[in-house]
């Protein structure tokens, strides 16, 4: 991935989180410092979740250029605490918040593109993390650009599935529920897949995983058994270079619909779901430059 593109990406959740980059500090795993309202550089993404289970949804964003992650605790009025900067390794991308060793406090899941590894950041249900563990014995491939986390085998550990960009693999590893993974299963995707999540797309209760392919312009849809296997991968066109998807119900038809910004396009594709994981033909809405993410509103919360 080019080092510009990971600028603009930048730049973008600069825009959407409406703050201006600011000077770094050193920071430790243990240390807090900064108003919410500074960021550290890099800011890659947002994942939105409750680290401190006071109900109130907080915010962790990986730093890909200063190799950290930034968690912010929210107040409950759109303000925040200040930011918590944990090191977690070379250019991180996304972040996944989930309990990944089955302790009840929520935990971090960070793939890292430099590195070509997963870290989890275990969480001492305060907003606060006391260890950070590399994730062994999984075949990350080269450039791990995406994570997502949820229990794909019903065993009620959390399981994770991430996107080798430079691999076109998707590696989904099962959870033995103390921050360890069972043997792992590697899905192909498309040509370098740029994003994964996990949703239950035909309402039968049982995970799905969607991906986009960013050189494919494509997503795929693979339906989840709940044993932790997957029907074989469905493709749907997308517009040209996807970089991520929304997944929800936009037309309010009771059935999830697929939302794409198409990084070279200039434009959203909406692919209207079906209620059994398939989805139309996608319908392009024209959009500003370079889009490179997009959310359900009015609600992003879970979704
Ligand atoms: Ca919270
Ligand atoms: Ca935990
Ligand atoms: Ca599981
Ligand atoms: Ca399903």
């Amino acid at each position: 991935m080019p080092r510009a593109l990971l600028c603009l990406i930048a730049i973008a959740v600069l825009c959407i989180c409406g703050t201006l980059p600011s000077e770094s500090a050193a920071s430790s795993l243990f240390s807090s410092s900064f108003l919410s309202r500074d960021a550290a550089p890099g800011p890659a993404n947002i994942a939105v979740g409750d680290l401190n289970a006071d109900q109130i949804p907080d915010l962790v964003i990986p730093n890909f250029t200063v190799g950290s992650v930034s968690a912010l605790l929210g107040n409950g009025d759109g303000s925040f605490g200040p930011r918590l900067d944990v090191p977690c390794g070379a250019d991180p991308f996304p972040v996944a918040i989930a309990d990944c060793n089955s302790d009840g406090k929520a935990d971090l899941v960070v793939s890292n593109y430099g590195a070509d590894n997963v870290v989890e950041i275990l969480g001492n249900g305060n907003g606060t993390f006391y260890s950070i563990v590399v994730a062994a014995g999984l075949p990350i491939g080269s450039g791990p650009y995406s994570v997502a986390a949820g229990d794909l085998n019903g065993d009620g550990h959390t399981d994770i599935a991430v996107a080798n960009l430079n691999s076109d693999t998707i590696v989904v590893a099962f959870g033995n529920g103390d921050g360890t993974f069972g043997t792992p299963v590697l899905l192909s995707t498309g040509a370098f897949p740029v994003f994964v999540a996990l949703r239950d797309l035909d309402g039968d209760g049982r995970l799905d995983l969607v991906s986009a392919s960013y050189l494919s312009s494509t997503t795929s849809v693979f339906r989840g058994n709940g044993d932790g296997t997957f029907q074989p991968r469905r493709d749907f066109p997308t517009g040209d270079r996807p970089f991520s998807v929304a997944i929800g119900d936009i037309n309010a038809d009771g059935k999830v619909d697929l939302i794409v910004p198409d990084y070279l396009q200039d434009a959203v594709s909406v692919l209207n779901g079906k209620g059994d994981g398939t989805f139309d033909a996608q319908r392009d809405i024209g959009v500003g430059r370079f889009p490179v993410s997009s959310i359900r509103s009015p609600s992003p919360w879970g979704t």
